[in-house]
């Protein structure tokens, strides 16, 4: 089968990747040149473990080449990014999905199935997408076969979820989702949902709802526990070993491509039916500020100068620093000019982050620990040892605190920084 991925990025390229080692003839298209050049050359421009292994492979084998421009096949995928729009509701921006759809259209030939896989708004499949197509005189379900198929696959597992999860194929009719099916089964190792375009649509922005409602309960937990001085952490801990209750962890805020920015697609679809989900985007977005204030007070409190945050990414152990709260408070932290505000983050390659641990944490009073990267869970009094005062503020709860013993706050305790002795000035 020749397939065509439009949109080489963190799904389209593993996706194109996949197909092409599985045999299928397939062709990336992307507009940035600079992008292909390197494809083509066996080098991939986004860091998730074994992609590069896996697009040699593919290139060698002759199955895989990235170009500019959209050519005839037997199946389309577009796989391009969604946006908020910057609207009131911050909107499903569809421009990128649309112009992809359109690119193809010219080259679409009877018996071609056209797969969606970008998080979209609900209906867009059969409200924005179907009319293009019917528009150049095919008919959907018997000469065109349209899908909606969300990815589902966590940034840094990308290969493995590809082909283990299971996955929602939603057909504009049901010879479309048969078309769909057929196309997937050639990878997927997990269950093959079938559905319509809309419910698949609607269920994908369900999935990362719910763990933003869910975290949102759970920061709003630690608010509760500072209030009552009780702690949240704890509290967390036992109401989970109940069967039917996973609350999630708190933190210091959502970010990322898909938790933050997916409730707003139905929010803005449905406004007045969505208090809470809309409820809860707040109490996410309100995280960073709250850790920046507390981490104020602190300061305050020990009579700091200088913070040293540990890690800068969306979330742990990758490299994605876009809609990342952590910098968003670092950010706040720098703006407010009272401190000396130093960087350490070993994943991230950038020119105001501090490479070594020792220097981030000369002379300074305070960690503030924002992402849960690995290599923050083995830290040891000898790596304090440049510090002025060794306190810890641990907003991913993942920090040795016997190496600071009584200098350890989380989201747990945070009640008890207007307890924390004030430390007299110098
Ligand atoms: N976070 C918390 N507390 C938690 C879990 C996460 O504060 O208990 C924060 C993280 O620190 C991060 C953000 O939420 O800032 C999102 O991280 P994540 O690991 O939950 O999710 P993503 O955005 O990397 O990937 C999600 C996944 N969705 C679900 O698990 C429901 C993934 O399966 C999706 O494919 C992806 O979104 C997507 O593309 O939609």
């Amino acid at each position: 089968m020749k397939i065509v991925t439009i949109g080489l990025g963190y799904i389209g390229l593993p996706t194109a990747i996949m197909f092409a080692n599985h045999n299928q003839e397939v062709i990336g298209v992307d507009v940035k040149e600079d992008v292909i050049k390197m494809l083509n050359n066996g080098h991939v421009h986004l860091e998730e473990p074994g992609l590069e292994t896996e697009l040699k492979k593919a290139v060698q084998s002759g199955n895989f080449k990235a170009q500019l421009n959209v050519e005839p096949a037997d199946a389309f995928i577009v796989a391009v990014p969604t946006p908020n729009k910057d609207d009131p509701y911050k909107s499903c921006d569809l421009t990128y999905v649309l112009d992809a759809v359109k690119s193809l259209v010219p080259v679409l030939e009877k018996g071609n199935t056209v797969i969606i896989e970008s998080t979209i708004a609900p209906r867009t499949t059969e409200d924005f997408v179907k009319p293009l197509i019917e528009e150049a005189g095919f008919e959907i379900g018997k000469d065109i076969f349209l899908v909606h198929c969300p990815e589902r696959v966590l940034p840094g597992k990308i290969l493995h979820e590809l082909k283990y999860n299971n996955r929602i194929i939603g057909g504009v009719t049901s010879a479309c989702t048969e078309a769909g099916k057929k196309i997937y089964s050639i990878f997927v190792e997990g269950e093959l949902i079938t559905s319509s375009a809309s419910a698949a649509e609607l269920s994908k922005l369900m999935e990362n709802t719910y763990r933003d409602v869910n975290i949102a309960l759970a920061n709003e937990l630690v608010k509760i526990g500072e209030d009552l001085d009780i702690d949240a952490l704890e509290v967390i801990e036992m109401a989970n070993k109940h069967p039917r209750v996973n609350i999630h962890s708190p933190g210091p805020g959502v970010g990322g491509h898909c938790l933050a920015v997916d409730p707003y697609f139905i929010v803005a679809s449905t406004p007045e039916t969505t208090p809470l989900i809309q409820t809860a985007r707040a109490i996410n977005t309100s995280m960073p500020d709250f850790v920046f204030s507390r981490t104020k007070r602190l300061m305050e409190q020990i009579n700091g100068k200088k913070i040293t945050v540990l890690g800068v990414t969306y979330k742990g152990n990758v490299d994605d620093i876009r809609e990342s709260p952590a910098l968003e408070i670092t950010q706040k932290l720098v703006d407010d000019g009272s401190y000396e505000v130093s960087v350490f983050d070993p994943h991230v390659n950038q020119s105001w982050i501090e490479k070594d641990f020792k220097k981030a944490t000369l002379d300074s009073d305070l960690l503030l620990v924002l992402t849960d990267h690995n290599e923050f869970k083995t830290l040891t009094e000898e790596d304090l040892s440049e510090m002025k005062q060794t306190y810890v503020l641990d907003t991913k709860h993942i920090f040795p605190s016997h190496v600071v013993k009584n200098h350890y706050l989380s989201l747990g305790n945070i009640g008890s920084l207007s307890r924390i002795e004030r430390v007299p000035s110098f």
